[in-house]
């Protein structure tokens, strides 16, 4: 059908019978799947906070080829190479007016899956504390691994473009995932199925749970707004608006929980401020700083109250230590980064770190008798560990490119760190906690991007992605370093185990 119209429209438009724009070409061919607003239908969001992860040609490659395995259909015989080049330029052109995503706009796109039926016990034999997700890209899925056999138990349709770690609820039964279209999903683990989906924002980053486990809040780029929705029925509590103190507005960059704090925190990406977001039923009572503010209603229990601290540089990637007493930002500029004490609201230290680190992705273990972290850098071949005591590199561990992820486990002696980037992408690095050397680089597939790891429950096992189409997670002995099974999988990007994840394992990003 659709390629119908966009024939009828061509032919129109080659016979002179008709002239047409970018988008008019939009409207004839791509708003049935993608939206007459370009917010997304069937298809994605095709906006420019979106868009501009394709980068170079790739975009007016999809609209002359299409994708394949999607209805995503090929317009090379429909349109010139001239208007499919405009037609992508018009898709990256900002949208003339920021739409309206409240309460009532979210609450009108939650979808609960009606075949639903909540198990009294899990629905299968393994333990489901050492289940495992793995995130496939390539076709927007998940798959449900038992981690003692790494049989597949479930395989499951997620909304498209998964990003960040899914959330577990605090006893591991639901999982909450969230798109970059800033669709929330939940998933029930013990019964193996969908439980339903909301639209939370319109291009959203990541999204954190409440450790009672009542409440998800989910960070937006657009709109500028932190939306908190029920974590049992996918309701919305509140959506906040996001303006500094000086009322100038920001995109979110990130969420996290605070646990001890009861508290969301988040990284904001257009004003120098961390803010702070609290749910439990007595938030702290600020009453000595200068530089924070709490608003909301007196006496601060509903709607979750926020507090604004003022930070020396804008600070859009987080670490925290393993009280959630301090925070580490890294610097906009990717040419440093801060600690924030988070109980009195001040910057405690700065840190040395050079090319962009991502803290995100930042690991802890012991090291000698202090506790060190862990972050590989985005923009060189560096992973830089930090003693948390003191605040000072301890060392900086040369790889062979910019990596993005990281990860051990409580029992294990090695930290995996992958090269996401450049020529070495196929190479995993394995490192002694104590020794901070490299002892190992995998490369189990030539030339393949080869990155992210997740441990079993008990750390004996750590699994690897082969982040590539036809791409597979490969299953190895963490002691032994030999690898022990192939899955095949589609694009397999993050893999989350329930266990490492509720218990906040100290070799795993929070
Ligand atoms: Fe991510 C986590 C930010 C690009 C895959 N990414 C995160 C988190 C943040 C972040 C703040 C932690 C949130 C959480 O898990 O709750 N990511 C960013 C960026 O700013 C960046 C560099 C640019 C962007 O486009 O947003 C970026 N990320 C990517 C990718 O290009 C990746 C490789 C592919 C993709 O799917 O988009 C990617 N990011 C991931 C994954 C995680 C993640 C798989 C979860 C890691 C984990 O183990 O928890």
């Amino acid at each position: 059908m659709i390629r119908f119209t966009a024939l009828i429209s061509a032919l129109l438009l080659s016979s002179g019978l008709a002239t047409a724009g970018p988008a008019e070409t939009f409207s004839e061919s791509c708003a049935s799947c993608h939206g007459e607003d370009r917010l997304g239908g069937t298809g994605p969001a095709l906006i420019p906070q979106t868009l501009k992860r394709m980068r170079g040609p790739n975009l007016e490659k999809v609209i002359l080829n299409g994708r394949p395995a999607t209805q995503m259909p090929a317009f090379a015989d429909v349109y010139s190479a001239e208007e499919i080049k405009a037609m992508a330029a018009y898709i990256k052109e900002p949208l003339d007016i920021v739409p309206e995503w409240g309460e009532d706009k979210i609450a009108e796109t939650l979808t609960l899956n009606e075949d639903y039926v909540p198990a009294s016990k899990p629905v299968f034999s393994a333990d489901p504390m050492n289940i495992t997700l793995v995130v496939e890209t390539g076709d927007h899925h998940v798959s449900v691994l038992d981690g003692d056999t790494f049989e597949v138990l479930d395989r499951f349709e997620t909304p498209f473009a998964v990003h960040g770690g899914p959330k577990f609820s605090p006893n591991g039964r639901y999982v909450f995932i969230m798109s970059r279209d800033g669709w929330v999903q939940k998933y029930d683990v013990w019964s193996l199925q969908q439980v339903g989906r909301v639209r939370a924002g319109l291009n959203s980053r990541n999204i954190a749970i409440s450790h009672d486990g009542n409440w998800l809040a989910v960070a937006n780029y657009l709109p500028n707004t932190l939306t908190l929705l029920s974590t049992k029925d996918l309701s919305v509590a509140a959506v906040k608006d996001i303006k500094g103190k000086d009322g100038t507005p920001s995109r979110v960059s990130a969420v996290y929980q605070a646990p001890p704090r009861e508290s969301f925190v988040l990284a904001l990406k257009d004003v120098p401020e961390i803010w702070e977001v609290f749910y439990g039923p007595n938030p702290p009572h600020y009453g000595f700083a200068h530089d924070w503010r709490v608003e909301g209603p007196a006496p601060h229990t509903k709607p979750f109250p926020v507090r604004k601290i003022t930070t020396p540089d804008y600070l859009d990637d987080f670490f925290f230590d393993q009280k959630y007493e301090y925070v580490m930002g890294a610097s906009r500029s990717g040419e440093g980064g801060q600690v924030i004490d988070l109980v009195i609201g001040h910057k405690t230290a700065d840190l040395d770190l050079p090319g962009m680190p991502h803290l995100g992705s930042g690991i802890t273990w012991k090291y000698g008798d202090t506790t060190v972290m862990a972050t590989p850098h985005l923009k060189d071949g560096t992973v830089s560990v930090i003693d948390m005591e003191t605040w000072k590199t301890v060392k900086r561990i040369e790889t062979l490119g910019p990596g993005f992820f990281m990860r051990s486990h409580e029992n294990t002696d090695y930290v995996w760190a992958d090269v996401f980037f450049g020529p070495n992408k196929d190479a995993m690095h394995v490192i002694d906690k104590q020794s901070l050397e490299i002892v190992k680089t995998l490369r189990p597939v030539e030339g393949a991007t080869v990155a992210h790891v997740e441990f079993t429950r008990d750390g004996s096992h750590a699994l690897v992605s082969v982040w590539e189409d036809d791409g597979a997670v490969i299953v190895y002995d963490a002691a032994t370093l030999e690898e022990v099974k192939r899955l095949p999988m589609r694009k397999p990007s993050g893999k989350y185990n329930v266990w490492n994840k509720i218990t906040f394992s100290e070799g795993t990003s929070h």
